[in-house]
């Protein structure tokens, strides 16, 4: 019967595996609804473990938004690890929701949310193991469509041949859009078949149908044409934004996990988008315009949130928390409000600015002080003014000294290396600049114990980025650089030991690049990848490095083109992307340009705070950039405990 709990069948497994409690669900404010009573099921998957995905905000909102409709339902999946997978496979049971222990083969729709690219392998592991075709030209009406969203969904095409749709943008009118045309269709009778099912909903705004879009090669290897394949679905696929977050206070009631997970906060996202023009960063390309949720929103969905779940810690989250424009009065209202409670308050890591200290330590007047995160993520004026983050050395040494002088004793910095145009000499202005902060920061708060932990990522070109084009720097390189930077820091013990440096190895970050920017060729190498064992790429004990070389030479090889071709190249102008026919606001001409102005170390401005660029999103979205202040205030501070 469809919709049975396999629970009966899977709880003798659970006494085999690690960490059992992770696939039991029943967290406080999940939700288990009647099968019969709705007309459409979704499972919702994030690709990963449990610990990982249940906090995720993303999926959160979209459980909730579909859980309150009438006539849908939504349960979680995550990725089950491989010891739980081998037992299910050998007891014949299929991948499960944690909510009601559902068999996933059974939903109408199968939701997956896709924050990074290394998911892909645990996406099949999962259609595998719930039984359904891994391509998506395989399945018949009676399994469940396969939607991919989240941040990741902006280039499918690596997964064009496993997912039926993807979504590009917001999800939370997007998901209600599909429920709404899967109802019709079931309703009616199932008309057409999976095929006009799929056609219907390649016709919802931001729903993008990779059958109906067919990719040719020119005899280079780049990509011919991407021409759609049915003259009514349209030629470019454009992005879902929503417009008032205050009409979307989600989650409301966030879930609280019942295992270790990574981020044992309550999160409360103050506004989406971000205008400071990062030229390495997809989130904040992708999401723009900005949109602030009021003082009033905020204060409410902190004040509802913290009653529902009962968490002693809210971080206001959002790609750049520091600038919502009443983020001084956000924070000295809740600090009041929440002054003489157990409730911390928390930033996530904020740009390189003193306004920010003095925030953090407004936020923090309840007590724990425990550690500051900045990100400069370049370590050189110069490689800063080519990713468009520019502060002084001198402003950076500042700021995080008046963070030690106010009793911060931790500081993180976090930074990448094998950005364009770096040298080992940018990199090594790292090492200068820790040294520096220790220095100053013992000589102004008058203690040796203050410690700064510097975190160096390998960086990923993405695409919808000015970077987008450029040439990814080599495994060898980031080894390099990583290496001449430890040296660097450790040359001088008495410092040296107060500098934490955390960093992986250069090797994941290349796969990264091939996923991040590859087109339909690439799905061959995923496939292979998982076939000979590839789970939880985002694991550095699972990941291998040689298994995802190997496929790709293997696979890519037929096509006259391989790993260096899709990453260490740099692309020309008229280069066509694999992306192109999917629309994230941004002009492809403005990219490019900023992508020059980056060369020759030019920076554009944050346009919230100065004339529009024209950049295109908010042409698009039919609006203009919109910020407070609203005047209005936050909720009282009785309520809160009651
Ligand atoms: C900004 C950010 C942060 C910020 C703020 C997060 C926030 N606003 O929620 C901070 C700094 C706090 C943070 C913290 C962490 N982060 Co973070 N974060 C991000 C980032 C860049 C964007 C996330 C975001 O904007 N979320 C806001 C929500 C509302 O948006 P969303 O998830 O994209 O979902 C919307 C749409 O995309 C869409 N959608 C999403 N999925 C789907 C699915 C379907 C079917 C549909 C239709 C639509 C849809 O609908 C949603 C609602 O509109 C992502 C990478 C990325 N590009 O997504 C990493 C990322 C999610 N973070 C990551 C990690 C590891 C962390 C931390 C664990 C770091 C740490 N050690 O503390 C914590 C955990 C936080 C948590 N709650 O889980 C990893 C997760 C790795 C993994 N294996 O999955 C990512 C992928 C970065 C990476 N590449 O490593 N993070
Ligand atoms: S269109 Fe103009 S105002 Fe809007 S995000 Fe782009 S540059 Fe900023």
């Amino acid at each position: 019967m469809s919709g049975e709990s396999l629970y009966p069948r899977l709880e003798p497994l659970l006494a085999q595996v690690q960490k059992p409690i992770q696939y039991v669900g029943g967290e406080l404010n999940a939700q288990v609804k009647a099968w019969d009573d709705v007309a459409v099921h979704w499972a919702l998957m994030y690709p990963d473990a449990y610990e990982v995905g249940l906090p995720n905000q993303g999926l959160m909102i979209l459980y909730e938004v579909l859980n309150e409709r009438p006539d849908a339902l939504a349960e979680r999946t995550y990725a089950v690890w491989p010891d739980l997978a081998a037992l299910m496979r050998e007891a014949g049971v299929g991948q499960f929701t944690v909510d009601a222990h559902r068999a996933v083969r059974d939903f109408d729709v199968l939701g997956v949310s896709f924050a990074t690219e290394l998911g892909y392998t645990n996406l099949l592991e999962a259609l595998d193991l719930a039984g359904v075709p891994l391509h998506a030209t395989d399945r018949d009406e009676s399994h469940p469509v396969v939607v991919a969203g989240g941040h990741a969904a902006f280039n499918p095409e690596p997964i064009a041949d496993f997912v039926d749709c993807a979504v590009l943008g917001d999800g939370e009118q997007a998901v209600g859009d599909i429920t709404d045309v899967v109802a019709a269709w079931k309703q009616q009778g199932r008309p057409g078949g999976r095929e006009e099912l799929l056609a219907r909903l390649a016709r919802v705004d931001g729903v993008y149908v990779p059958r109906f879009y067919a990719v040719s090669y020119g005899p280079d290897g780049a990509i011919a044409a991407v021409t759609r394949t049915r003259a009514d679905v349209p030629a470019r696929v454009g992005k879902r934004t929503v417009m008032d977050l205050d009409e979307w206070p989600y989650p409301k009631t966030p879930l609280v996990p019942l295992a270790e997970s990574v981020h044992e906060r309550m999160s409360v996202e103050i506004f989406r988008g971000c205008t400071r023009g990062c030229r390495f960063c997809q989130a904040g390309m992708i999401t723009r315009p900005v949109r602030e949720r009021t003082i009033t929103g905020i204060g409410s969905m902190v004040d509802q949130g913290l009653r529902a779940t009962g968490y002693e810690e809210v971080g206001l989250l959002s790609l750049s928390s520091a600038d919502h424009s009443e983020i001084g009065q956000v924070a000295k209202e809740l600090a009041d409000r929440y002054e003489g409670t157990n409730t911390g308050l928390s930033l996530p890591s904020t740009r390189v600015d003193a306004f920010n200290v003095t925030l953090a330590n407004e936020l923090s007047r309840n007590g724990r002080r425990s550690g500051l995160t900045f990100a400069p993520e370049g370590g050189s004026e110069r490689i800063r003014r080519v990713i468009n983050k520019t502060v002084s050395k001198e402003d950076l040494v500042a700021t995080v000294t008046t963070a030690y002088a106010n009793g911060w004793q931790q500081v993180k910095l976090y930074f990448m290396c094998g950005l364009p145009t770096e040298t080992d000499e940018d990199v090594l202005e790292i090492a200068e600049l820790a040294v520096e902060v220790i220095r100053a920061g013992r000589e102004a708060s008058g203690r040796k114990d203050i410690r700064c932990t510097v975190s160096i990522g390998g960086f990923v070109p993405k695409p919808h980025t000015p970077f987008q084009w450029a040439a990814q720097a080599s495994a060898e390189t980031i080894d390099h650089r990583l290496r001449v930077l430890r040296q660097a820091i450790n040359a001088d013990r008495r410092i040296g030991r107060s500098i934490g440096l955390r960093y992986h190895d250069g090797k994941p970050g290349v796969i990264e690049g091939l996923l991040s920017r590859g087109d339909r060729r690439v799905g061959r190498v995923i496939e292979r990848v998982w076939r000979e064992g590839g789970r939880f790429d985002g694991w550095s004990e699972h990941f291998s490095f040689e298994r995802w070389t190997a496929a790709a030479g293997a696979e890519l090889a037929p096509f006259g083109v391989d790993l260096d071709w899709f990453t260490t190249r740099e692309r020309t102008q008229d280069e066509v992307l694999p992306w192109d026919h999917l629309d994230s606001g941004l002009d492809k001409e403005w990219l490019w340009d900023d992508w020059q102005d980056a060369l020759s170390e030019e920076e554009v401005a944050d346009c919230r705070w100065t004339p529009c660029y024209d950049c295109g999103v908010c042409p698009t979205n039919g609006t203009e950039i919109q910020i407070g202040p609203t005047g209005r205030s936050l909720l009282p501070l009785t309520v809160v405990g009651r």
